[in-house]
């Protein structure tokens, strides 16, 4: 059975092909399988048993007649449908009894509560059974239909049963029953439907679903009003249903090839990536309608940056970059995954952040303006549970996003030590054995597996900051790698051939556009694709007064260095070096520049760790932005 987290095998308009998910396993020693161990083995059993004690379990139950009361917002079904995703890829991969037993107790909850014209909520029943696609601006009908779908897909390639599919199969019917040219033509507030109806019809070929999502995303959002995404001229409103629209519009064309809506989904990307999205991947400026800014109004402290949203931009970057294969997606998906999307779960797998911020004072307070502030805590549970289910899906299906293939191709998107065996059009079986401490380190060595000499095309991606990237194959002169492309190989491979490629990772200070005005005057660390923050409990001066020194065309000084510290959240690569605290001196809030005040600054040691750790040793005051010396006088 094909088991790919997207199934291209049919889609005629990609450039790239999935590969199935056992396909790729991350080695014991990768970089992700801490997290992705914690996620099936804390992750998925914890928040099962806190769905079940929150009642989303029960909301299923008492359609078939248990006498509990309805619990959680409107949308608890589309939290179960994703841990049942999640469960499914874990599937995918190795067997797991306990989950198994668990799903397949689920699926048959859900399945009793269906009812008989296909039609499956556990909140427009009753008294509100009248209400069904009357609201579908805030319903969340279709939205948790989606999820169901995606969930039956996955579960369906896991263990080939096909309870919940025909579940979801029944509710799309119904949906495609209702809702279509001239019948109705409404769409659900929260898009989701649209990239699912996809994968049901890759999965199924009934082609009725392709056609019922073409034609809901030809239609303006309910939620807000907005323009279908193919006439949308600019990433507004909430970030993870814009995410999710993208996603499916961007399906869409790989079935279809619509150049209307691949040629606004590439200028709708431009406009994240110009000016929408934060250093770390975060998305999503705006608390208000958890919504994207202006171009530029990119908050630090009250960034919204939803987890959700950084994974839903996530898989519209895998989309885009199976569109077109160029570097710049595969770099996203990279960006947003090793730091604003990691930052939604702590480093045993089982706690979640909703927001990332990028600058946090520590403290666990409402704050004195009354505005919601995010908590220095990731937390099990949330009242609204989307992010949990969404990162476990997530990590669960981390292994599909490595490695694509074409005609005598195989590429390598992101690095971890891994094995991969995959199929290789044109060639045959094709094995791939990659070593290296990526992230911390730019060295990684790929040998080449083949029962016989084949020709094809090893595709290596050159991250943009991997200045000086070459790769080596055996005595061969080295070849150079562009950055923000990838490093084509076409040889006659020989079984055994190994490649070594080197990515340098120096340390680097970058600068915001001067448009984001919170940024100005301060720099933000990175080294490869992490970026770094400094966190209070490595500092006796507060984060808020530490500053860098930077030379303007050339960077931080020589004798910042990158230390890998095995002892510290896990085993990171910390990046320290020498600064400046500042000491507060007494003055007005405002004086005129002639009176002279200047700010006293004395040495200070900066240690900065990954972002994605921060809030891992207890509740801390971060900064992700620093100021740079530049700035600031000194007496
Ligand atoms: O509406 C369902 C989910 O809840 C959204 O995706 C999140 O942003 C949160 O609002
Ligand atoms: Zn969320």
């Amino acid at each position: 059975m094909a088991t790919p987290i997207l199934d291209t095998s049919h889609s005629p308009h990609v450039r790239l092909h999935t590969v199935p998910l056992p396909a790729v396993r991350l080695a014991d020693d990768a970089f992700w399988t801490p997290l992705r161990r914690g996620n099936v083995e804390n992750g998925l059993p914890r928040l099962h048993g806190l769905l079940e004690e929150n009642g989303h379990m029960d909301n299923f139950r008492r359609l078939a007649g248990k006498d509990v009361a309805r619990r959680g917002p409107l949308f608890t079904d589309s939290d179960l449908y994703k841990w049942i995703e999640a469960a499914g890829y874990v599937l995918q991969t190795e067997d797991h009894p306990d989950l198994r037993s668990l799903l397949e107790a689920d699926i048959a909850d859900i399945a009793a509560a269906q009812g008989d014209d296909g039609y499956l909520s556990t909140y427009f029943i009753e008294e509100r059974a009248g209400e069904r696609y009357q609201h579908l601006e805030y319903s969340h009908e279709m939205y948790c239909a989606g999820h169901l779908m995606q969930g039956a897909v996955a579960v369906a390639r896991a263990t080939g049963d096909d309870t919940l599919l025909q579940v979801a199969c029944r509710f799309a019917d119904h949906l495609d029953s209702v809702f279509g040219p001239g019948r109705n033509g409404t769409t659900d507030g929260h898009p989701e439907v649209e990239l699912a109806l996809i994968e049901l019809y890759r999965h199924t070929r009934e082609r009725r679903y392709l056609d019922l999502a073409a034609f809901l995303l030809s239609r303006p959002q309910s939620h807000a009003n907005l323009p279908p995404i193919a006439q949308r001229e600019s990433l507004i409103g909430h970030a993870v249903r814009s995410s999710y629209i993208c996603c499916g519009g961007a399906d869409l064309v790989m079935e279809t090839g619509d150049p209307e809506m691949m040629a606004n989904l590439q200028r709708l990307w431009q406009d994240l990536v110009g000016g929408k999205i934060y250093v770390t991947g975060g998305v999503g400026a705006r608390y208000e309608g958890e919504a994207f800014g202006e171009p530029y109004e990119l908050p630090n402290a009250r960034a919204y940056a939803e987890t959700c949203a950084q994974i839903g931009h996530f898989m519209w970057a895998f989309r885009m970059l199976l569109l077109t294969g160029e570097g710049q997606y595969a770099e996203a998906m990279e960006w947003i995954l090793y730091n604003g999307l990691r930052s939604g779960v702590d480093l045993d797998g089982y706690q979640y952040f909703y927001m990332n911020p990028l600058a946090h004072d520590g403290k666990e307070s409402v704050s004195a303006t009354g505005h919601r502030v995010p908590p220095t805590q990731r937390s099990t549970w949330h009242g609204c549970t989307c992010c949990p289910p969404n990162v476990q899906r997530l990590l669960a299906s981390l292994p599909g996003y490595f490695v694509t293939v074409a005609e005598r191709e195989v590429h390598v998107h992101l690095y971890d030590a891994l094995e991969a065996a995959v199929d290789v059009p044109g060639v045959g079986p094709v094995r791939l054995k990659i070593e290296t401490r990526y992230p911390w380190d730019g060295g990684i060595t790929i040998t080449v597996g083949l029962d016989e000499a084949a020709d094809f095309a090893l595709h290596l991606r050159i991250p943009t900051w991997a200045d000086g990237a070459a790769a080596f194959v055996g005595g061969a002169q080295p070849l150079a790698g562009e950055p923000g492309t990838y490093l084509v190989i076409q040889r006659q491979w020989q079984p055994g051939d190994v490649v070594q490629l080197d990515l340098p990772m120096a340390l680097e200070a970058l600068e915001a556009h001067p448009n984001v005005t919170e940024d100005r005057g301060a720099v933000a660390l990175k080294r490869g694709p992490i970026v770094y923050c400094v966190e209070s409990v490595d500092h006796r001066t507060p984060v808020a007064e530490l500053s860098v020194s930077v030379t303007p065309g050339e960077g931080l000084p020589a004798s910042w260095e990158a230390v890998w510290r095995e002892d510290l959240l896990g085993g990171v690569v910390v990046i320290e070096g020498p600064g400046f605290g500042c000491v507060p001196t007494e003055r007005p809030l405002y004086a005129a520049v002639a009176q002279g005040y200047k700010t006293g600054q004395v040495p200070a040691h900066i240690t900065a760790i990954p972002y994605y750790a921060w809030a891992n040793r207890g509740p801390a005051a971060m900064r992700v932005w620093v100021a740079s010396k530049a700035d600031r006088e000194v007496t």
